[in-house]
């Protein structure tokens, strides 16, 4: 059987071809296993327009991948594929797997779209497979329409759905158990990527060609649950890939694909340091710990000690992120973090002491903030002096508590879901006193004072990366803070394509 998975376009280009996507990786390689002929169509680095490709390779079975700023367009590519090409579309992703605001519904209900998969996908996606191959060869008038027919109640026992029959009628299957051996799944399909059309992890830092960049996982979800972030996708129990089984991937992705950077994209890679210390022994024995990687979402700062910091040093890792969020002790407590100021203060020093570079992760308009809140966290961040402070302006997005908070008690000051995304220098929502005037003040303010002080940019000039990258650091620092009529311009540019 043919297959699809496609990436949609987004609009802010430079930030979203750092890396091939993950998701759809394993998926490829899912159907891969089982025999079918896959394509991946990211539409962010792709030149040919996805209609001719659909045209030319007519696939049985496309699943396009959104998360929220990118469901419209998901949508989008979904009415274009059906304009030429009758084909069973589905969506899956963390925005369409958020049930608690009905965004499942939300997709299902989208007229060129047959199947949702809510949360992780790869054995759903699967049974969807074998159900449409199944269909197809027995039945002669072999459509979408026929497929989706509720007396053939073809789908009524696929758990982690949510579908429409051919009547309109919408159904929301049970949910689907979060896969339980993770050592099960095959290594993400890169082949299926065109590599040399990406970056790398973080292009603004580091000089390593794009098609030497690749991104692992080497465990699922998070045991914790802060009040911003989504985690539509994984339970809240958190899996792990054994060591072996991550040193196995490790190897194929040095010594087979010539890997000269590894980005780690767990979103907490060291709940349990003991099979974190295993890996990183593994990779010293094995000779893989030449290759520098990157922790690029957070570690949890409570379980990066000295030790366990100096132990990866060893193996290999060059940077780790930390989720940071706030200087201010009592939104730290509103958030849910489950940390305080001292703990970070001293995995920062742990970590740095292991020689090894920090980023951190800061936001700038959480619920309740204030001026002085929000100075805190700028205070905070020259205090810890990472190399990379990350700032964003807080996001509300779906289903998570900030945004059931925001929309009881504040003002939402978007409704497109285009615009769910916090590259940009816009305040998404107010709450009391806390103005939009006042957070965005302060993010451009958190750049300022933490950026233009005489160290960090000495730091930053004085590293070798920083020259071989010149040009394209100019450029990324252009578009991201000059980049407002370049991104309206290629959002209409989109609509426009999807008009015509
Ligand atoms: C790496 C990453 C990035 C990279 C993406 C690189 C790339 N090309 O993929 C970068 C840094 C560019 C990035 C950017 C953004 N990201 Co991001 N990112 C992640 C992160 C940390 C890991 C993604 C990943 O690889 N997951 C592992 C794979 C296996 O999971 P997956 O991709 O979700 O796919 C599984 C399921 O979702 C499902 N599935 C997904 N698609 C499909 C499609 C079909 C057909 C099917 C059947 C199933 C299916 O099956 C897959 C396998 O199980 C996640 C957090 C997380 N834990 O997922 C956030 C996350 C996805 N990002 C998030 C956000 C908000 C963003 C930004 C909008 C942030 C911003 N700057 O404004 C941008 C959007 C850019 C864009 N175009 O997508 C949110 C999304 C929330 C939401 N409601 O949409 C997440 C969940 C973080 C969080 N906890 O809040 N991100
Ligand atoms: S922010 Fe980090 S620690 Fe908090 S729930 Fe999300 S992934 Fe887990």
């Amino acid at each position: 059987m043919r297959v699809v998975l496609i990436n949609p376009r987004f609009r802010l280009p430079i930030d979203t071809r750092t890396s091939p996507h993950l998701g759809l990786a394993y998926l490829g390689a899912m159907s891969e296993q089982r025999g079918d002929e896959v394509r991946v169509f990211d539409a962010d680095v792709e030149d040919q327009p996805l209609a001719e490709f659909i045209q030319e390779f007519r696939p049985h079975l496309v699943g396009i991948t959104a998360n929220t700023p990118q469901v419209k367009q998901a949508w989008r590519h979904a009415a274009q594929i059906k304009a030429v090409h009758d084909v069973p579309i589905v969506v899956g992703g963390p925005h369409p797997s958020v049930v608690y605001e009905d965004l499942d519904f939300e997709s299902a209900e989208q007229p060129d779209v047959d199947i949702v998969v809510r949360g992780e996908g790869e054995e759903t996606w699967i049974e969807i497979s074998e159900r449409v191959e199944a269909f197809m060869r027995d039945q002669d008038d072999y459509s979408t329409t026929a497929l989706m027919d509720p007396a053939k109640g073809l789908w009524e026992d696929v758990l982690g759905i949510t579908y429409k029959t051919n009547d309109g009628e919408l159904h929301r299957n049970l949910d689907r158990v979060a896969l339980a051996d993770l050592d099960s799944l095959p290594w993400p399909a890169y082949h299926l990527f065109r590599m040399d059309k990406y970056t790398n992890l973080q292009p603004a830092t580091d000089d390593v060609d794009g098609s030497k960049s690749f991104s692992i996982l080497t465990s699922r979800g998070c045991p914790y649950r802060c009040t911003f972030c989504s985690q539509s996708i994984m339970p809240i129990k958190w899996r792990s890939r054994s060591a072996a089984n991550v040193l196995a991937e490790w190897k194929h992705l040095v010594e087979d694909l010539g890997a000269e950077e590894i980005g780690v994209l767990d979103d907490s890679a060291n709940i349990r340091k003991k099979r974190l210390f295993e890996l990183a022994d593994m990779l010293i024995e094995n000779n893989l710990n030449h290759v520098p990687w990157i922790f690029v979402n957070g570690i949890r700062a409570n379980l990066a000690d000295y030790e366990l910091m100096s132990k990866l040093k060893e193996a290999g890792l060059k940077r780790t992120a930390f989720g940071v969020e706030t200087g201010n002790p009592e939104i730290l407590k509103s958030i849910d973090k489950k940390i305080d100021l001292d703990t970070i203060r001293a995995a920062f020093k742990a970590t740095k002491a292991a020689g090894i570079e920090t980023i951190a992760f800061m936001i700038i308009g959480m619920p309740g903030e204030t001026r002085e809140t929000m100075q805190d966290t700028i205070d905070f961040a020259i205090e810890l002096d990472p190399l990379i402070a990350n700032f964003s302006m807080m996001t509300p997005y779906p289903g998570t508590a900030v945004y059931a908070q925001v929309k009881r008690q504040g003002r939402m000051l978007i409704n497109d879901w285009e615009d769910y995304v916090f590259f940009e220098q816009k305040a998404r929502y107010e709450m009391g006193d806390m103005t939009a005037e006042l957070v965005e003040e302060m993010y451009r303010k958190a750049y300022r004072q933490f950026y233009l002080r005489p160290g960090p940019i000495w730091r930053r000039v004085k590293t070798k990366d920083f020259w071989a990258n010149l040009p394209r650091n100019i450029r990324i620092a252009l578009r991201t803070f000059l980049p407002k009529e370049e991104k309206t311009g290629l959002r209409k540019q989109m609509e426009a394509e999807a008009l015509s």
